[in-house]
């Protein structure tokens, strides 16, 4: 076929390293961006065959997330603006790994495997984050899918999540919102036009953020969002990527490891800052006191905030409607606590991961997750949109529970439900925050974090570990567990586990304990144990 002549010869034009091996991991492709050409060009090959397959759009987002500015990756973005399945993930690894004259028996391999129909018409979107390596990389993934015949959009700079709502959008016909990043702005800022009008005498002061925008897309497309609300926030935006580098000193997964503000963030004592990562897919919050002791507020604090707000509005609106919270092993022991004791929500613990979280979350009225890392959104299952819409319009509704249907559908319609997103996660943030009048000290007190601390342990082969029970207990290697068990118990109001990254060639400790001191001791002995 005279596609196939196509493919080999552009694949000539972005040939592969020989020997070089990559897998579709938890965030897709990630290495150095010198390594990626033929990685890109194939996912172009690959994002056009799961649109023919699935006879819709497909998204492939690149951007190196939280990486260093030498990075890069990517990733496929399935119809609902979900992660890509698994086995599909595997294709992936298989694509980016055949060598070079095999290219086309790999392709070949697929189309037969899932019974592709090669003259299906294919649809691709693409984006991408700042680095200076993502236009030329996105143009290997633009000629991946012209080498099969298939349509592309090219959004050109955006966030990760933007690309996500996108690619739903155009899915659901629009159901969703308009597939442009203007109609993104527009639903998004006027839901939270409509939320903050049912807050209380909010002053200038209350209006007021610092954001840290990693020297990265985010940065670009706060300051796009800001124009659109029309003063209801007031942004001053650091690491605006006008003069440091992506990610280094800032950014949130910087001050969520590092346990301190980024660079370039003056911080007055009390004064409500977040930082984005550099595909604003995460947000942490975080304050100094009046001693000028820093105060994180990670995913679990947001969770909780996001569940408290909803459970009250769904109590108002006398709608008896499910809520769950999902977190990872990484949730602080508190905030578990906290959700199930004195909110009474259902609590469900994942594998580290999005599409994990997501997928539980699913299970729900209402499914609100979170990483601790910041990563996360809720979910509203189609029955409880449609419960909560009835409501607002039935005319027998009393007011009160008329206003809180109509903020919980502003509530819906601020949130991006296709992934996590630091700039809809902040306006939803902010429009809590000000409808209950509450200030960052208020929220952080809702409860105290247990004193935490990771590590990670290098060592030779990370296999040998395995876990169970959502990566909350060892398995492999024997005898691992029961050690952790013991040096756990030595320790009050102690929990620990460990688990091989999936990003990185190490293992991840994890420790929680009554005081810093003890949480620091357990996780050195736990890593000891690694060894
Ligand atoms: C990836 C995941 C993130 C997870 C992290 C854990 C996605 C989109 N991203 O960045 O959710 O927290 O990996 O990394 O799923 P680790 O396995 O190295 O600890
Ligand atoms: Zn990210």
């Amino acid at each position: 076929m005279a596609q196939f002549q196509e493919v080999l010869r552009q694949s000539s034009l972005h040939p592969k390293p020989a020997g070089l091996v990559l897998q579709y991991g938890t965030a897709g492709f990630r290495t150095n961006a010198k390594h990626l050409d033929h990685i890109m060009f194939r996912m172009g090959l690959l994002a056009t065959l799961r649109s023919k397959k699935t006879k819709a759009t497909i998204g492939v987002m690149v951007t190196a997330s939280h990486n260093p500015e030498e990075d890069n990756g990517v990733k496929l973005v399935d119809p609902m603006g979900e992660m890509v399945t698994q086995a599909w993930e595997g294709y992936a690894t298989l694509l980016a790994n055949a060598e070079q004259q095999d290219v086309l028996t790999s392709l070949k391999e697929i189309i037969e495997k899932e019974a592709v129909n090669m003259s299906q018409e294919a649809n691709v979107f693409l984006g991408r984050d700042t680095r200076c390596s993502s236009a030329r990389l996105s143009q290997a993934v633009l000629d991946g899918v012209s080498a099969l015949g298939g349509h592309s959009k090219d959004y050109g700079l955006v966030t990760t999540p933007q690309l996500h709502y996108m690619v739903c959008c155009q899915n659901t016909g629009d159901k969703y919102g308009e597939a442009t990043v203007e109609g993104y702005y527009n639903k998004l800022s006027q839901a939270y036009i409509q939320l903050i009008k049912h807050a209380p005498n909010c002053t200038d002061d209350q209006k007021h953020l610092c954001v840290d925008g990693a020297n990265g897309i985010g940065a670009l497309k706060v300051r796009e969002m800001e124009a659109h609300l029309k003063s209801g926030l007031q942004i001053s935006l650091v690491n605006d990527g006008s003069q440091g580098k992506l990610n280094d000193q800032c950014g949130a997964d910087f001050v969520k490891v590092q346990q301190k503000p980024p660079s370039g963030m003056k911080m007055n004592p009390g004064e409500r800052c977040c930082s984005f990562d550099g595909d604003a897919d995460r947000i942490v919050y975080y304050y100094t006191d009046s001693e000028g002791q820093f105060h994180l507020l990670d995913g679990d604090k947001i969770a909780t905030l996001i569940s408290t707000f909803l459970k009250e509005l769904l109590t108002q609106a006398g709608l008896n409607l499910n809520i769950a919270v999902v977190q990872t092993a990484y949730a602080n022991g508190s905030s578990t606590r906290y959700l199930e004791d004195t909110m009474k929500v259902i609590v469900r613990c994942t594998k580290t991961g999005v599409k994990h979280l997501h997928h539980a979350a699913q299970e729900f009225d209402i499914g609100v997750y979170f990483e601790a890392n910041g990563h996360g959104t809720v979910l509203f299952s189609k029955s409880a949109e449609e419960k909560i819409q009835q409501l607002s319009k039935d005319p027998n509704t009393d007011d009160e529970r008329k206003t809180a249907a109509l903020l919980l559908q502003n509530t819906i319609n601020v949130i991006n439900q296709t992934v996590g997103d630091a700039i809809s996660d902040m306006l939803l943030i902010e429009a809590i925050l000000a409808t209950k009048g509450l200030t960052v000290q208020q929220w952080d007190a809702i409860y105290s974090d247990l004193p935490n601390r990771q590590l990670k342990v290098k060592v030779s082969d990370r296999r040998v570990i395995d876990t169970t029970d959502a990566e909350r207990r060892a398995v492999r290697p024997a005898g691992l567990q029961e050690t952790i068990d013991s040096l756990v118990k030595k320790y009050r109001q102690a929990r620990s586990f460990v688990r091989p990254s999936g990003t990185e060639d190490v293992v991840r400790v994890y420790a929680e304990a009554e005081t810093q001191e003890s949480a620091d001791a357990l996780a050195h002995e736990v890593s000891l144990a690694v060894y």
